[in-house]
């Protein structure tokens, strides 16, 4: 995970009236050789800032069992395309319950503005030089936001497929998004996230006719790191198979 490299070693800073999150730091190092002492140091670093967010996503997780909020936390490599499913997903059963978005990306408050524009609620959490989203600042984005109860709450973490695999922030269910474009080999080069995952997508189908990409491998290399992984198929912008996914959302949705 990213705390070897000092990005966890941040504070965040929160703007209400910006509604938007900024994660400052100040924290510069070098990748200089550590001494032994200092490896275990950096190791029990590590436990102690995994076990720090795995307190808050247990707060995370009681609060949105007891206000029946449905949390997915989705995440994939950047542009494999989290927003466009959401802004979709948004426009097919925003009549259905209320749908809330959490925004995570380095910066610009770009997405968030795509899914405000479906009239959704969103808020737009700026990591700076953090490569994931936290179940503290989740716990407070879902207080700014004023998460209704009953209803169903996307987490739209930061483009990365390594660190966002580690960090619990009490939802359901992460989604990991995979596109064609990508190439059928990342479950095999990335198992912490596709074995973390209960639910794979694989987007831009619409795509297969013009990339090298063999799906059933891919399906194959998945269930080999994580036998109980769901999968569907679908493009989100010719529609294929997209009902697929809105089905499954609104099987576990109970408003
Ligand atoms: N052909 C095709 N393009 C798609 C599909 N879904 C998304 N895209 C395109 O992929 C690009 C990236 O989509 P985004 O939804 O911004 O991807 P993202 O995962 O949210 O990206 P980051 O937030 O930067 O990690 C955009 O140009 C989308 O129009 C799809 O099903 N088919
Ligand atoms: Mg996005």
């Amino acid at each position: 995970m990213c705390g070897i490299c000092g990005c966890s070693n941040l504070t965040g800073k929160f703007s209400p009236l910006s509604s938007k999150v900024d994660l400052l730091t100040s924290h510069h190092h070098s990748h200089e050789q550590h001494t032994p002492a200092e490896n275990a140091r950096l190791v029990q670093v590590e436990l102690d800032l995994l076990n720090k967010n795995n307190t808050y996503a247990t707060e995370n997780r009681s609060y949105f069992e007891k206000n029946n909020i449905f949390v997915l936390n989705l995440v994939s490599s950047p542009g494999a395309g989290k927003t466009t499913l959401l802004v979709e997903t948004i426009k097919a059963l925003k009549d259905k319950f209320p749908i809330a978005v959490i925004e995570g990306d380095q910066q610009t408050e770009n997405d968030a503005n795509r899914i405000r524009a479906t009239g959704a609620k969103a808020l737009q959490i700026n990591t700076g030089r953090m490569c994931h989203l936290d179940a503290h600042g989740i716990g407070q984005a879902v207080q700014n936001l004023g998460v209704q109860a009953n209803s169903f709450l996307a987490i739209e973490n930061v483009g990365n497929l390594v660190c966002p695999s580690s960090f619990d922030l009490g939802e359901a269910h992460k989604v990991v998004v995979l596109s064609v474009t990508e190439g059928e080999d990342k479950p095999l080069k990335y198992p912490d996230m596709f074995h973390a995952a209960d639910l794979m997508i694989i987007t831009k189908i619409d795509l297969l006719p013009y990339v090298d990409f063999d799906v059933e491998r891919c399906e194959e290399f998945a269930r080999k790191v994580n036998p109980k992984i769901k999968i569907l198929k679908l493009s989100t912008t010719k529609g294929n198979n997209f009902s697929s996914w809105t089905d499954w959302l609104e099987s576990k949705i109970k408003p």
